[in-house]
């Protein structure tokens, strides 16, 4: 697996896209975990007997993820998926969403109650990216990604483990990144605060707010909450009127109970502080939740927000979600 044969197969996607029905697609709002797994799934599939495509559920690839593709980022397939496509997804597993038109799935988020698996390829595995998973799959089909595949793979696995932080990353992670490391010859540590300085210097409000943004669904598949990860430099934070009014339009755009902005304000030190910003029936479970959850220094700092300095219990969209939506879905 070389840079040059990635620039070819992409070009030639892009040349073919509507002869190949099996389309390979992280989730809608993609991050850099969903693009790379999503291309090289897709890439794997294809050097190993089942042509596919890659697709990127954007208008545009996150600033961070183009910066650690290079030239290659301009020929990532971007858009909305083809309805007559059959599809493999990666970094996400809602298969409601796609009408019986999912064959297989790679991913690491825990199983949402309710989806069915029934005849699909399913790989839902704990870990602490979905690039993991690709990437273990690359090497058990005996491809050696260059020196500039191993890097982008690496990149993704740092992004989405916090740069292989405990709280995220798991034994495989690190075991991965360990050998795509040896591969690329790249300081994991001297990456990850690249790509990291790449991600914080985004400062387009709609682009952070889609960046990293989730929205919930009950087993019907209708809509719960909205929750937006904004990751940005403390001395940059986004005007707070600018972004309740984002959360409103969310409101109205989804149909959600509850919608959420979590604003992470990043130190040069290394420490990071949070602000919580809700709107909607549900907003207060969601804020008391993130204030008992965040300790005696986390404070409630206006009706709609709670404010977490450094010192506080920081916990991910995941840790909430798993307790915030059964209790959402029950008060109707
Ligand atoms: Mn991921």
């Amino acid at each position: 697996m070389t840079h040059r044969a990635l620039t070819t197969y992409l070009t030639d996607c892009s040349r073919r896209a509507e002869a190949s029905r099996l389309t390979v697609v992280g989730h809608p709002a993609p991050d850099t975990d969903a693009v790379v797994s999503a291309l090289f799934e897709a890439w794997r599939l294809t050097r190993t007997g089942t042509p596919a495509v890659p697709l990127v559920q954007a208008a545009a690839l996150p600033r961070e993820t183009a910066w650690l593709l290079g030239d290659a980022a301009s020929l990532a397939p971007l858009g909305a998926v083809n309805p007559a496509a059959q599809l493999v997804l990666t970094d996400h597993h809602d298969t409601a969403a796609y009408a019986g038109r999912v064959v297989a799935v790679v991913d690491h988020h825990p199983l949402s109650p309710g989806t069915d698996l029934t005849d699909i390829d399913a790989e839902i595995q704990p870990v602490g990216a979905a690039t993991t998973l690709v990437a273990r799959r690359i090497r058990r089909d005996g491809l050696v990604p260059d020196a500039f595949c191993a890097r982008v793979l690496l990149g993704a696995i740092l992004l989405d483990t916090e740069g292989l932080s405990p709280y995220k990353a798991k034994e495989q992670d690190r075991e991965t990144a360990g050998w795509l490391a040896d591969l690329c010859g790249e300081d994991p540590a001297a990456l990850f605060a690249a790509l990291q300085n790449e991600l914080l210097s985004e400062t387009d409000l709609p682009t952070l707010f889609a960046r990293d943004y989730r929205r919930y669904t009950d087993p019907e598949g209708a809509p719960l909450m909205g929750f937006a990860i904004l990751k940005v430099w403390a001395d940059a934070e986004p005007d707070l009127a600018a972004v309740r009014a984002l959360l409103q339009a969310d409101l109205a755009a989804g149909g959600c109970r509850v919608c959420v902005a979590k604003t992470v304000l990043h130190r040069p030190d290394g420490t990071r502080e949070e602000r919580y910003l809700a709107a909607g029936p549900q907003a207060d479970a969601v804020l008391e939740l993130v204030r008992r959850t965040g300790g005696p220094q986390a404070r409630r700092t206006g009706p709609d927000q709670v404010f977490l300095p450094a010192a506080c219990v920081h916990r991910g969209r995941k840790w909430y979600a798993a307790r915030l939506l059964e209790a959402i879905a029950e008060k109707t």
